[in-house]
């Protein structure tokens, strides 16, 4: 049987669906390379059961944002997504240190052949080692400085990618996801009530769970 790989969009803590999907597809750490885009955790009902899930099925994942920040937090560094720590230390109770110790391993981006994985986007221009971290993971529009990475009235950094790898990314929830030749977007808005999404390769699939209900609001 051919080795898939499959690569899992932004789990938000929503371990019931998480669960969901992984058995939707038969993930089986045995034969597939099971792969996370980012932001396992925060905002949904369960980051240490979307982390145990993570853990029972030999994934491997990349920082986003949230991961990032929760970095930046255990470091003493003041960030907006400190209003999230009390929580997670909740949530993980005794298990805390080992995640942490865990997400000190993640990479910012994952690179395979011709697959490049990254939170939220590349930068034009520059390969993710030349990028300023947060930008590889909160990028979704380009100015053309790196001013301002949201603002709607730019174009989307993936406008400007002309690379030959696959690139996959997450973190824009309001996109719905993205098909294009060469950029594949799998946030889907899981913890908004939308769905969980992931993308399996080689044969390019897009398989999707709902949420059960909404649990955090967007923006
Ligand atoms: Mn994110």
């Amino acid at each position: 049987m051919t080795q898939r790989t499959i690569i899992i969009g932004d789990v938000h803590g929503c371990d019931k669906e998480l669960e969901k999907l992984l058995k939707t597809v038969s993930a089986d750490p045995k034969t597939d390379n099971i792969l996370f885009i980012g932001d396992l955790i925060n905002k949904g009902p369960s980051s240490r059961g979307a982390w145990e899930l993570y853990r029972e099925y030999q994934g491997k994942s990349i920082l986003g944002n949230h991961e990032l920040s929760l970095l930046e937090l255990v470091e003493g560094k003041f960030h907006k997504h400190g209003k999230y720590f009390d929580a997670l230390q909740h949530d993980f109770g005794r298990y805390f240190a080992d995640f942490v110790k865990d997400v000190h391993n993640w990479p910012l981006w994952y690179e395979d052949h011709d697959l490049m994985l990254v939170h939220a986007g590349l930068v034009p221009g520059l390969h993710p080692d030349q990028s300023d971290p947060w930008h590889l993971v909160t990028i979704r529009t380009w100015d053309g400085t790196g001013e301002d990475l949201k603002n709607p009235e730019n174009p989307p950094w993936f406008d400007f990618y002309a690379g030959d790898d696959l690139v996959v990314f997450g973190h824009w929830a309001a996109l719905g996801g993205l098909q294009r030749p060469r950029v594949i977007g799998l946030d889907t808005g899981c913890v908004y009530g939308g769905k969980l999404s992931c993308l399996i390769l080689p044969e390019r699939k897009i398989v999707s769970v709902p949420a059960k209900k909404p649990y955090a609001s967007i923006g």
